[in-house]
């Protein structure tokens, strides 16, 4: 589990979710050590930003965004990800619609088409393994995210 801050922020001083989830015992957490305000669970690994001079916390968009893992055997970032260093790549839209942003091989479809922003849902994986290459089929909608578990 990738948390962008271990928290539980169910339970933050002064603004408690009940709604939300607990994300202290993720495996790690995103943290860009330049930028200061941001939190640091000291019992959770870090996984730093490398773009230089980005002084902002790991952000994904509420409605449509790309998330790549790749192996990071190719070092420069700047001229594109090499395709054959990719692990898994995900592409997510709340519409159909929208205009693709990552090559047809890694994923030719959309994850989260429909979902509403600030619903408290979640998209996941129907089935553990497997994976099409086309995230329309791939993935499903959730109403509460289950973070520590997989899709049953
Ligand atoms: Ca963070
Ligand atoms: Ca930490
Ligand atoms: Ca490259
Ligand atoms: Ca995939």
């Amino acid at each position: 589990m990738l948390a962008k801050d271990a928290m539980d922020h169910t339970n933050i001083p002064n603004l408690p979710l009940p709604e939300s989830v607990d994300l202290s015992h993720a495996d790690w957490e995103f943290r860009n050590s330049v930028d200061y305000g941001d939190f640091d669970n000291p019992d959770v690994p870090n996984i730093d930003n490398i773009e230089e001079g980005h002084r902002l916390d790991f952000m994904i968009s509420l409605t449509g965004d790309v998330i790549l893992i790749a192996d990071g055997s190719d070092v420069n970032y700047l001229d594109g990800i090499d395709v054959n260093s990719v692990i898994d790549c995900v592409e997510y839209h709340s519409s159909s619609d929208a205009m693709k942003e990552i090559e047809a091989e890694l994923d030719r479809g959309f994850a989260g088409v429909g979902i509403v922003r600030y619903g408290g849902q979640s998209i996941e994986r129907i089935s553990a393994g497997f994976d099409s290459n086309n995230s329309s089929v791939d993935f499903e909608i959730i109403e509460h995210p289950t973070p520590g578990y997989q899709h049953e």
